[in-house]
């Protein structure tokens, strides 16, 4: 069936389509089919827009990415069949390592995304190897790349599982999250959490990089000093608020 532009919820039934192909093509996890559902349902509390607080944080970790290092894309199946194209734009403008990382255990699953990200245009995507392990985790996910999340200074982890986000930063790293869900493990562990959508955050964030390559370094760190998650965190709940308040 095609969806009329003119649909109201057409970006969400699109999402929501991507992510069927994902299943169908083996990229998602049948597991990320209710990791979309517990997103829309959030998207629909925070009004389905990128929020001001959201904005702030998308601010703030453009330019924890610029500044980075070594900096690393974590992608899993969701954020492969949500938002390829864009993630492998993202890893081109800061620039940064795109590194396979899935928590439903399957050798065959890296391997297509990997062609996947290839196919959306990416030249180069590491792979987990059973060999490098991060410390402080039990899941598949401790295993990574040692050219990539091994070794990287800045995380960026786009639809995350709490437990990873808390082994990353408890192993040194800064970690960049995007989770709909501000009350979540990863939200509160994150170093920077970006309370929106990963179809609409990634826009931004590359918008965002491309603004900051023609600024001072001085200026991109007081924006990082400057920022506070817990802070953030609370917006994104007053504005989850606001909104309910409106339907009453
Ligand atoms: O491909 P795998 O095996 O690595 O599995 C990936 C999933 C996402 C299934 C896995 O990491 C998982 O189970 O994640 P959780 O614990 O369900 O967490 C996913 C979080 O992402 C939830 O808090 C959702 O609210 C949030 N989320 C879902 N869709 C989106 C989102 N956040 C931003 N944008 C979305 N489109």
């Amino acid at each position: 069936m095609k969806i009329p532009k003119s649909h109201p919820r057409y970006a969400s039934l699109m999402a929501r389509r991507s992510i069927e192909r994902g299943v169908r093509t083996g990229i998602t996890s049948l597991g990320g089919l209710a990791a979309q559902g517990r997103g829309e349902a959030f998207d629909y509390l925070i009004g389905e827009k990128t929020t001001k607080s959201a904005k702030k944080s998308i601010e703030a970790a453009a330019a924890l990415l610029f500044l980075a290092k070594n900096p690393v894309i974590s992608i899993n199946g969701n954020a492969a069949a949500l938002a390829p194209k864009e993630l492998v734009e993202l890893s081109s403008s800061v620039p940064a390592k795109l590194e396979v990382d899935i928590f439903h255990a399957s050798k065959g699953r890296e391997i297509r995304i990997k062609k996947h990200l290839i196919r959306s245009g990416a030249k180069k995507v590491l792979l987990p190897d059973k060999n490098t392990k991060i410390k402080y985790l039990e899941s598949n996910r401790k295993y990574v790349n040692k050219e990539g999340i091994y070794r990287a200074d800045v995380v960026f982890v786009p639809l995350e599982d709490g437990d990873r986000t808390e082994a990353l930063v408890k192993n040194g790293k800064k970690v960049i999250v995007v989770d709909l869900n501000p009350l979540s493990r990863s939200a509160r562990k994150a170093t920077i959490t970006i309370v929106d959508n990963i179809t609409r955050a990634v826009p931004l964030l590359i918008k965002t990089i491309k603004r900051y390559k023609k600024s001072n370094e001085i200026r991109l760190q007081k924006i990082i000093k400057g920022y506070n998650n817990k802070k953030m965190l609370k917006e994104a709940l007053k504005e989850i608020n606001k909104n309910l308040g409106r339907s009453k």
